[in-house]
């Protein structure tokens, strides 16, 4: 698959990513993100794929320098060119090659997680290689890919159930989602303790309302600290930690990652042993996420492990299920229902048939606020590759179709207005142009 690109729309895209591009890897967004974020950079390389399979290794190869000595792959890679001020949290603030040994040397990298998209992404480049090319690829990744996995698979579930804990909003990549917010709420930062912090985000947005607020900022900071106190060992410290929620979308992508897994350990002629151990991490996954669906409400629940209950609040994590696959009629039928009813795409005041990111119908819905109200580009691009996956082709057209008018419209925006389509968050953010290529490229 190759893009066009006399397309307007993809010289576009392809010219934010290369403005964006740092040399070494590509920023998140000009300015309010200056570094390489985990799951940015493998929608990125998804959509480098089709200007320069080269480049989009590269991305990948950047990211994993990053990767910890226990298999962690952090949520930012740190640009030791871009000054410390530019982002906060900064490197200094995370600190951690002094704190943890497992940290890389030499690179600098925050201390907690973000989604697992990276095999996908690898498999799809390996896809778009030659098949020698593509053994040499899947040789490169599968060990460090594997060994990501495997730290998902133990350290963050201890309790063997298939759902992978967080231990901060930011982990999930849906920060400030109404899904956090009872967990949140729990969170009391100890008066005087919190190290004083300036926020660099509230510089490059238009409207502080479109980013979270102060005080879930001290909150989030605070989780930080304690995860500072512990060395970054979530595994030894993982009672104590303040947040700890099953984060159901998180769950559903690894088990759509262990499946890409198995393809590219075929490529790269992977142990055996490993290949029932990823066999066995999918099951488990499968199974895991069966239990949080709530067949009679549509909903697809995470689990606030320190309060040991359900987090019952629509957004589009409800469409986990889809993202994991095998699913059941009733699932597949009950899916599509809510998908296209007003509780998502059906809701008759969006100005296009596109999912916002927590339901219009849930009293935490804010139209302008971050993750819990805007559409996210992003977002359209998983949920359209979740539905061509399961066979739902008409629903992806779909999909694809609206989400292509509005990035015209609203520009290659990080979030988007739904119902007044305004471009809201940064302009020129990466992953956005990146899934246009990929969109565009497979008309
Ligand atoms: C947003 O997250 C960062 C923290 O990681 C922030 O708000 O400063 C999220 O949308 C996240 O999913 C994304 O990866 C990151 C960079 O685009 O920005």
């Amino acid at each position: 698959m190759s893009v066009d690109q006399d397309n307007p729309m993809a010289a576009r895209a392809a010219a934010i990513l290369r403005a964006n591009d740092t040399g070494t890897s590509i920023k998140a967004a000009p300015a309010l993100y200056p570094h390489q974020w985990s799951w940015d950079a493998a929608f990125v390389s998804i959509g480098l794929a089709h200007l320069s399979l080269d480049r989009a290794i590269q991305e990948m190869r950047a990211l994993f320098r990053g990767q910890w000595k226990n298999g962690m792959l952090p949520h930012i890679v740190y640009s030791a060119d871009v000054p410390g001020g530019a982002y906060f949290p900064d490197a200094d603030r995370w600190d951690v090659a002094h704190i943890s040994p497992d940290a890389p040397g030499g690179i600098a990298t925050s201390g907690i997680i973000q989604p697992p998209i990276h095999a996908i992404a690898i498999r799809r480049i390996c896809d778009q290689a030659t098949p020698e090319h593509a053994r040499a690829i899947a040789s490169e990744f599968y060990g460090p890919l594997l060994e990501w996995h495997r730290y998902l698979a133990s350290a963050r579930d201890p309790e063997v159930s298939g759902l992978i804990t967080i231990v901060h909003p930011w982990e999930s990549g849906m920060d400030n989602s109404p899904r956090w917010d009872q967990a949140m709420a729990r969170i009391q930062v100890p008066q005087g303790e919190l190290m004083p912090f300036e926020r660099s985000d509230l510089a490059h947005v238009f409207d502080a309302s479109q980013r979270p607020t102060n005080e879930d900022y001290d909150r989030l900071m605070w989780i930080v600290e304690v995860l500072k106190q512990g060395s970054y060992r979530v595994d030894q410290i993982y009672d104590e930690l303040p947040f700890r929620v099953k984060d159901i979308f998180m769950s559903a992508m690894l088990v759509a990652a262990n499946e890409a897994l198995i393809r590219i350990a075929a490529l790269a002629d992977g142990d055996f042993d490993d290949l029932t151990i990823i066999e066995s991490w999918i099951d488990r996954g499968r199974r895991g996420l069966a239990e949080q669906w709530l067949p009679d409400q549509g909903l697809c629940c995470d689990w606030d492990v320190i309060d040991d209950s359900w987090i019952k609040v629509q957004t589009i994590a409800t469409f986990a299920p889809l993202l994991a696959g095998q699913l059941t009629a009733d699932t597949r039928t009950a899916l599509i229902r809510v998908w296209s009813s007003e509780v998502f795409t059906g809701h008759p005041g969006l100005r296009w048939a596109l999912p916002p990111s927590t339901s219009p119908g849930e009293p935490s819905f804010v139209p302008n606020r971050y993750w819990r109200g805007p559409v996210w580009p992003v977002m359209n691009w998983l949920l359209w590759w979740a539905w061509e996956r399961i066979g739902e082709g008409e629903i992806a057209a779909a999909l694809r179709g609206n989400a292509l008018d509005q990035i015209s419209s609203a520009g290659f925006a990080e979030y988007v207005e739904p119902f007044t389509g305004e471009a809201l968050g940064s302009d020129n953010q990466s992953w956005t142009a990146a899934v246009v290529l990929d969109w565009l490229a497979a008309s």
